[in-house]
């Protein structure tokens, strides 16, 4: 999709600071972080919204997800992480290409939930 940002990173088009990849799914580090580690995990074709998107593609992505929250904790000592989705602007989704937000959590960050993920 022309002007779209993650799809231009996932195109190789412009840098990210990629951590992993599958034949879908890629990973990469917020450059607006919320916490230290703090990733997101994107299709790499372009779907604005969650329900856009195609189970095979959506299974992918959500499996990955699962593989890097135990990765990404590791690699940033996180006592755990916020795992969410801004799906459509209403809901403060500001980049329309879908991403899953993986933000690290510590014991002594004041524990606050995150209700709307944003950078
Ligand atoms: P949101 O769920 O659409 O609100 O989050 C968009 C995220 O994309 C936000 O955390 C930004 O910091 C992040 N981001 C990025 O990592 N690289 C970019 O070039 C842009 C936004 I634009």
């Amino acid at each position: 999709m022309p002007d779209c940002i993650f799809c231009a990173i996932a195109g190789g088009d412009i840098p990210g600071r990629i951590v992993h990849e599958t034949e879908h799914s890629l990973a990469f580090l917020d450059v607006n972080p919320l916490a230290p580690g703090h990733t997101l995990v994107v299709p790499k074709d372009h779907y604005a919204r969650l329900d856009d998107v195609p189970d095979e593609i959506t299974a992918d992505l959500f499996r990955t997800v699962d593989e890097l929250v135990p990765r990404v904790e590791e690699a940033v000592d996180a006592d755990a992480t916020n795992v969410g989705i801004n799906n459509g602007p209403a809901a403060g989704q500001e980049v329309e290409h879908v991403h899953v937000h993986i933000v690290p959590r510590f014991d002594d960050d004041g524990g606050n939930p995150i209700h709307a993920v944003a950078g």
